[in-house]
């Protein structure tokens, strides 16, 4: 799959690069890293994200343009990252369908295939492990600024290698990103020491509202659009507040259940060892990660939750 990558680059000049929506650490570094990349060989890089950059990724060297809106250009070839489907791209995502080459790169295991070339492998820590792969083969030396996005890319996904995805490989590239210049408390310091404080409000709300279920084996927590309202929160401040969910003892699912509308709710899931909350999302048109996964669920409070348990104990 690298070859025809390569090949794909070598033969191209004009390049598209997009990921999903909610863009998170991997996402962001993979897009980022790939831009520098085609840019430092001679090639034009379109970056678009139908969402702005995290503030927690501000910090990450990417475009000085980043596009919000496709334009109505052709490519020689579209790059999604980190993206098992096109929708998740977000609207607009229609567009992409017209473009001739589709490159998907990615590491979900519910990726399905919707690119002419698809370069998965379920297996890796994060999209950013494949991309160095993909840069290894191409023969590319990396500067700083790719290193920073690579490394943030899988210590994001990861979780600093606390996660199950963690692999030899992971530590393998990211001591190489050290050796490029990378600052690994600099980096953590930007990711996970530089919030505003609305989180903080904002997780305090939530954590009073966590339950747990089976023993203390499922932790249910929410977020109520009030919550955002009260605590003058946008959705990117409660980041992370599944995996928090999961660090009780004893739990080996966390859901947190985000209200998106009047009735409607967005779910992440997280897992500890063998359950697989992709398969638990995917009864409900999600996706993700065996140990990571989102969805949603229509209903009151009461009936998403209900729902959802229902799917769990299954
Ligand atoms: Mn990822």
């Amino acid at each position: 799959m690298f070859a025809k990558v390569k090949e794909i680059i070598d033969n191209g000049q004009d390049f598209f690069i997009t990921t999903h929506i909610d863009p998170d650490g991997d996402a962001i570094g993979s897009v980022f890293s790939l831009y520098w990349v085609l840019t430092s060989l001679g090639k034009s890089a379109t970056v678009y994200l139908k969402d702005q950059v995290p503030y927690r990724y501000e910090f990450l060297p990417g475009p000085a343009l980043i596009r919000s809106v496709i334009p109505d250009e052709s490519y020689d070839a579209v790059f999604v990252l980190d993206c098992g489907d096109l929708p998740r791209i977000g609207e607009g995502y229609e567009n992409l369908k017209k473009a001739k080459m589709v490159v998907s790169i990615d590491h979900h295991n519910t990726n399905d295939g919707f690119g002419r070339i698809n370069v998965l492998d379920a297996d890796a820590s994060s999209t950013g492990e494949i991309l160095y792969g993909l840069y290894e083969y191409l023969g590319v030396s990396l500067s700083y600024e790719m290193a920073v996005n690579i490394y943030t890319a899988i210590i994001t996904d990861t979780g600093s290698f606390r996660y199950e995805n963690t692999n030899p490989k992971a530590f393998l590239i990211c001591e190489k990103m050290l050796r490029l210049g990378v600052k690994p408390a600099e980096v953590s310091r930007m990711v996970h020491g530089n919030h505003p404080k609305e989180r903080f409000l904002l997780l305090g709300q939530v954590l009073c509202t966590l339950r747990t279920f089976d023993e203390d084996k499922v932790a249910v927590a929410y977020i109520t659009e009030e919550m955002f309202e009260k605590t003058h929160s946008t959705r990117e401040y409660s980041d992370g507040f599944a995996e928090l969910i999961r660090e009780v003892r004893g739990v080996e699912v966390a859901a947190l259940m985000r209200q998106v509308g009047d009735r409607r709710y967005k779910i992440s899931m997280r897992s500890k060892g063998s359950v697989n909350v992709a398969d638990i999302c995917s009864r409900f048109g999600g996706g993700g990660h065996k140990n990571a996964a989102g969805c949603h669920i229509d209903g009151t409070l009461a009936e998403v939750e209900a729902k959802l348990l229902e799917a769990t104990k299954r």
